[in-house]
């Protein structure tokens, strides 16, 4: 009596530690890892627990991180704390904590947090590798931005780069598909000199009125990888830079256009979606339009590919929002459908209530709360297709 339908089966698994939602960046800082409990509860709400494996997986440990980040910036990370931090060092700032943006804080259980949803990451990845799982999720996972020995843009440890490095003793050929509203700079630099992995992240990319280009400030069309053919991952990166506002029909269409492409050129053994929520229609970040069902057809088409998919979460930074696409975005891994009317029985039932737009219901209209104007015409956006075609050529030598 859930409103779950459950047609046929897909071995769905569900990674999370709850212990990560105890972790604040500070009151004023738009990442807000409570928003995964509001999207446990949903989940919860709608019995979906009943439709997939559940995991509490351990923290990934020092070893495990440094499959990927450098040894001495993994000291420093489980070191520091509030009360030891010096701003004015050397390596605080060398390693991206300092900065007027203060992006990313040195907060309490800094190397508990990282360790966590790093764990979960890797807990999916083997559920892959071992064949327990079609599809295994990981919400709190999806910190693109962070470098092998540098935090950046909210993220400390590239937990991505660590679950597809897994992937890789088994699988060949590994694609990464990058929803997020800013650009996947730390999975794409990671694996700029291989053609194991090949990276696609659809973003926001341009310069605002005050001339500040929107974070990371990367990702243009013609940013494909390494351009010399001696390197082995020349070509194998793709880039879907978008302007602010787009809608629904223009993203759904532009996303399977493209990724249909890359996987029928590149033939993945494996797929890492990562499902930031920012790039929503109302995000506190973002720029874009999207409503939830938009934002969920993106998995439906990756899925459809058949191929083993971990989906991981990423941005996000309205709440409530972010709590409805996950749990939405696991009913399609599991082939469910929802009621439009949230269950009544939720713990957390007051914060969906009170909302002026959407409350009581898991599918609000996003486009209600449009703040940006639609800059992407079909022209441009056709353009864009033919470009990104281009550059796919480019991936056989
Ligand atoms: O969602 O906003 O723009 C994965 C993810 O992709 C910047 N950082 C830096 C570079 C100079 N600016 C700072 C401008 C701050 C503008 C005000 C904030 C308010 C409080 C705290 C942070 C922000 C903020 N920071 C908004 N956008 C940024 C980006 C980083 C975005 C990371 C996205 C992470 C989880
Ligand atoms: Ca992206
Ligand atoms: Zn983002």
């Amino acid at each position: 009596d859930y409103g779950l339908e459950r047609p046929q089966g897909y071995n769905v698994s569900f990674h999370y530690n709850p212990h990560v939602e105890y972790h604040h960046f500070g009151s004023s800082h738009p990442m807000k890892p409570w928003r995964l409990t509001l999207t446990k509860q949903l989940v919860l709400s709608y019995g979906l627990e009943y439709t997939m494996d559940l995991y509490e997986p351990r923290p990934a440990n020092f070893n495990e991180l440094a499959i990927f980040h450098d040894r001495e910036y993994l000291s420093y990370l489980s070191e520091i704390t509030p009360q030891n931090a010096k701003p004015d060092d050397a390596q605080y700032i060398a390693y991206g904590f300092g900065g007027d943006s203060n992006d990313c804080p040195v907060f309490d259980g800094l190397w508990n947090y990282v360790s966590l949803y790093t764990g979960a990451s890797m807990s999916a990845a083997y559920n892959l590798l071992n064949k327990q799982s079609d599809i295994a999720i990981n919400w709190s996972g999806g910190l693109h931005h962070a470098k092998k020995n540098l935090a950046s843009g909210f993220c400390y440890v590239n937990d991505i780069v660590i679950a597809i490095q897994l992937l890789l003793t088994q699988h060949q050929r590994v694609l990464y598909i990058d929803i997020d509203v800013h650009h996947g700079d730390g999975v794409e630099q990671a694996f700029e000199s291989t053609d194991r992995v090949f990276t696609l992240s659809f973003h926001k990319y341009g310069i605002d009125r005050h001339g500040w280009p929107f974070f990371p400030g990367t990702g243009n069309i013609d940013e494909i990888g390494p351009k010399d053919p001696a390197n082995r991952g020349k070509a194998h990166s793709l880039n879907i830079p978008i302007d602010d506002g787009i809608d629904d029909h223009q993203y759904k269409s532009l996303f399977k256009t493209v990724t249909s492409k890359v996987v029928e050129k590149y033939n993945p053994q494996a797929i890492v979606l990562q499902s930031g929520a920012d790039s929503l229609g109302g995000d506190r970040l973002g720029r874009f339009n999207l409503n939830i069902k938009a934002h969920g057809s993106c998995i439906e088409t990756v899925k459809s590919f058949g191929r083993p998919l971990i989906l991981i979460g990423g941005g996000g930074y309205t709440p409530r929002n972010v709590a409805r696409t996950w749990c939405h975005e696991t009913a399609v891994c599991v082939g469910a459908t929802l009621h439009d009317d949230l269950p009544t029985h939720i713990p957390y039932l007051q914060a969906f209530q009170g909302e002026e737009n959407g409350g009581g219901r898991l599918y609000p209209d996003l486009h209600n709360t449009k703040r940006h104007d639609n800059l992407n015409t079909d022209p441009a956006l056709q353009k864009l297709v033919e470009r990104a075609m281009e550059n796919l050529r480019y991936m056989e030598g």
